[in-house]
């Protein structure tokens, strides 16, 4: 739900895009002006916090091969010199993952707070985690053979979390795929192939799990796959033709220019930004009013399972940090897992997945269908929207237990504070204008109160904004 301040926000931005740029004829660039209104994305766009799922024979050697340690990300270990290509090809034989349990993972994500997730039905070693037809480099071919993806949508579904499948354009299994454009006639012919091997798998995917709510493509970053902007873009129609409101981020496809993400006019490709991979915008501005996400490892560089992580680890407050952050720039957060080789979630991310439950649980609200509130962003914390109240996550606490907030000239006041945790109020005092006629305000925390993890503070708004007497701006 947007209201008061976002709304004039959004407005300004997405004025300030149409008119940046001369505007080109394309076939193949963004196919509509600003954010999708429907009620699929409506939903996407509420949910806040995700859970991203890398999975595959990856999680087998776990990073480490004949003793020596991969320091890459886990999930690329086959394309490690030391690792013969052979020996990861046949890792399929090992795959039986007999601790697997999809309903307990989805118990486990929906504790945490989690409204979707992406599952990785294939990364790019081509490995399919349901039983294609189209190859059988599967799960069928595995001393497991069950269909994997059929019981994470079934187990996630009936928890009530949405389910997106990740899916690898790139695939080192196929023997057309290629990274660079084909050449001769025979490379010509094989890339074709893949592209229809490609479009198969995509349509199987929807025919066989019609109630996912989205693909989540990855590796389309090939000049290969760049250079088919046409095809890739009427393969996007026909899928979309498939499933009603399905929702498709920008790293599918690219213009007839080449341009990812954004087309040559600058506008977004398909339904949302899906550049922030580990990163975090700098401001609302970049995102030029576009929906997006972010998606985060725990560790530095880990999307699959690695027996041995090395380097700083996040913590479940950094985590917290990051999702409150995204959020309150109309972003949601997606937290990855690498559950091992014998389908187990590790100690490490089932501890952060309890801690930001516990943090959900009594401060989600703040976060759930929330928005940006547009208010001069603050050193203690960050501002989110809902229904007429402005929610103030504090991450860090003054000295002086003040929370200093400035209210733009023209904005609703406050009438009323207290802790969402608890409902006690908050004093709010009137600190005067500011210099650009705007209304600053204090929010006093009580001394005695203690708080051992980020707290939320509801502003409550008064509806009617009096016109007042402007101040006069010093002259200077
Ligand atoms: O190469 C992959 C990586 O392994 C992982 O799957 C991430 C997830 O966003 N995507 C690619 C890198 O951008």
């Amino acid at each position: 739900m947007r209201t008061f301040l976002a709304t004039f926000f959004c407005l300004a931005m997405m004025q300030g895009a149409a008119q940046a740029a001369d505007s080109i004829a394309l076939k193949h660039g963004a196919h509509r002006a600003g954010r999708r209104t429907d009620v699929h994305m409506q939903r996407w766009r509420e949910h806040a916090l995700g859970q991203f799922i890398h999975w595959g024979v990856y999680a087998i050697p776990g990073g480490q091969w004949n003793g020596k340690y991969y320091p890459g990300a886990a999930e690329w270990i086959r394309s490690w010199s030391e690792m013969p290509k052979k020996d990861y090809d046949n890792l399929y034989k090992q795959f039986n993952p007999t601790d697997f349990d999809a309903q307990r993972w989805a118990r486990q994500a929906k504790d945490m707070g989690v409204k979707y997730m992406i599952f990785t039905t294939k990364h790019h070693d081509g490995f399919c985690l349901w039983p294609s037809r189209y190859t059988s480099y599967t799960v069928a071919s595995t001393p497991y053979r069950k269909d994997v993806v059929r019981q994470i949508v079934d187990a996630y579904s009936a928890e009530g979390i949405d389910v997106h499948l990740y899916f690898s354009i790139i695939d080192w299994n196929h023997k057309g795929y290629r990274s660079a454009p084909p050449q001769t006639p025979k490379e010509v012919v094989a890339y074709e192939e893949f592209k229809t091997f490609t479009a198969n798998q995509l349509v199987e995917l929807l025919t066989n799990y019609p109630t996912i709510k989205g693909l989540w493509f990855d590796g389309s970053w090939d000049k290969a796959w760049v250079e088919q902007a046409a095809w890739v873009d009427s393969l996007g129609m026909k899928l979309r033709a498939m499933s009603s409101g399905l929702i498709i981020g920008s790293r599918f496809r690219a213009d007839e220019y080449g341009k990812r993400h954004y087309d040559s006019n600058g506008n977004l490709i398909d339904d949302y930004d899906q550049t922030w991979e580990r990163d975090i915008p700098e401001n609302i501005s970049v995102l030029r009013g576009n929906d997006w996400d972010c998606v985060m490892t725990i560790p530095e560089n880990q999307w699959g399972y690695h027996s041995d992580w090395r380097g700083y680890v996040k913590t479940s407050a950094d985590l917290i940090e990051m999702l409150v952050r995204c959020v309150a720039m109309d972003g949601n957060f997606v937290v990855n897992f690498g559950p091992d080789g014998r389908g187990n979630i590790r100690p490490e991310e089932a501890a952060i997945a309890r801690e930001v439950g516990e943090w959900m649980r009594d401060n989600g609200q703040a976060l759930y269908g929330a928005a940006h509130a547009d208010l001069k962003q603050q050193g203690w914390g960050y501002f989110t929207q809902k229904e007429g109240k402005i929610y103030a996550t504090v991450f860090n606490r003054p000295v002086n237990n003040l929370l200093s907030v400035e209210f733009p000239r023209g904005a609703s006041l406050p009438v009323e504070a207290y802790f969402l945790v608890d409902g006690k109020p908050v004093e709010i005092i009137n600190a005067g204008r500011n210099k650009r006629n705007g209304r600053l305000y204090k929010f006093a925390i009580p001394p005695g109160y203690t708080a051992s993890k980020p707290f939320v503070i509801v502003i409550e708004m008064q509806q009617n904004v009096p016109s007042g007497e402007d101040y006069h701006q010093a002259k200077t």
